[in-house]
């Protein structure tokens, strides 16, 4: 009795309740020097865990980015598989009204087949239904994973999917031919990530052409940022880091406009513009 009550209690605790929360727009950039906690498991993370390499981010000399090798065989490092846990990346996806997962990626030796998994702090596993096929070229490209309900696969535990995206406690990013929790694929392969972005699909727009959307060139740039409006409406703009801390504001009402950079920190910003009816966003990246 005392042990089956013991047992109760370890597996009531394993999964402790997520204390962190994942915030819309948030980014990972890896510009502060660390992996931002992304990790593997156990004490394997300090001898073969991600790794965080300069001047290799997408937007080359300057630009931090996060670097994993798995290296196939048995052990933890073996899988091609890392994660963020009780951090940055857990807590309510719903209510905050994430329900896209965006990042640079770069396969150095191997085709992958990227997924995200999440565990809910119900225990309960999901994986990506569809994974987004990467070739192993050595240059960077990015990637969104779409994050409802509906883009997902129960791998293990009695909840739903809508369940643990109300409550996500360990992110994964992993590659492997059908959804997993713990059979990513073993493999020696090297993959470079950066700035992992937490987005809405409806309020971030990328580049798709559409005829009322503002556009922002040279995208990433070093020293200043045009912006072209649809039409020579006035319209706000402001611009904000990665924290969330806007570092400009203004109304433009030229078609076309251009903001100095130069002074501005390396790394991913958000630039927003809006009038009475309308809000778009779109990602910038200052070299
Ligand atoms: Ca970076």
């Amino acid at each position: 009795m005392i042990r089956t009550l013991l047992l109760l209690i370890l597996v009531l605790f394993s999964v402790p309740a997520s204390t962190a929360q994942v915030t819309l727009n948030q980014v990972d950039d890896f510009q502060d020097g660390t992996t931002q906690e992304w990790r593997i498991g156990g004490a394997g993370n300090a001898t073969n865990g991600p790794i965080n390499v300069p001047n290799a981010g997408p937007a080359g000399s300057g630009d931090n980015c996060l670097q994993y090798t798995s290296l196939g065989g048995n052990g933890v490092a073996s899988k091609m598989v890392f994660y963020s846990q009780n951090q940055q990346w857990s807590g309510d996806y719903t209510s905050e009204g994430v329900d896209q997962i965006s990042m640079d990626v770069n396969a150095q030796t191997n085709d992958l087949n990227l997924r995200i998994a999440m565990q809910g702090t119900n225990g309960t596993r999901i994986c990506s239904t569809n994974p987004i096929n990467i070739t192993a070229n050595g240059t960077w490209s990015n990637i969104t994973f779409p994050i409802t309900a509906g883009d997902f696969t129960v791998v293990s535990g009695g909840g739903d999917a809508a369940s643990v995206l109300s409550s996500v406690f360990t992110v994964r990013i992993l590659s492997s031919s059908s959804p997993t929790w713990d059979l990513p694929d073993v493999i020696s392969a090297t993959i470079q990530v950066d700035n992992v972005t937490a987005s809405s699909s409806l309020s971030v727009t990328d580049f798709d052409g559409n005829d009322n959307e503002f556009t922002i060139s040279p995208n990433p740039s070093k020293n200043k940022l045009n912006v072209l409006l649809p039409s020579n409406e006035e319209m706000n703009i402001e611009v904000f880091d990665v924290l969330g801390k806007r570092v400009y504001k203004g109304i433009i009402s030229q078609i076309s406009s251009s903001i100095n950079v130069s002074n501005w920190r390396i790394g991913v910003y958000l630039v927003r513009v809006s009038n009475d009816t309308s809000t778009q966003v779109k990602r910038f990246v200052k070299q």
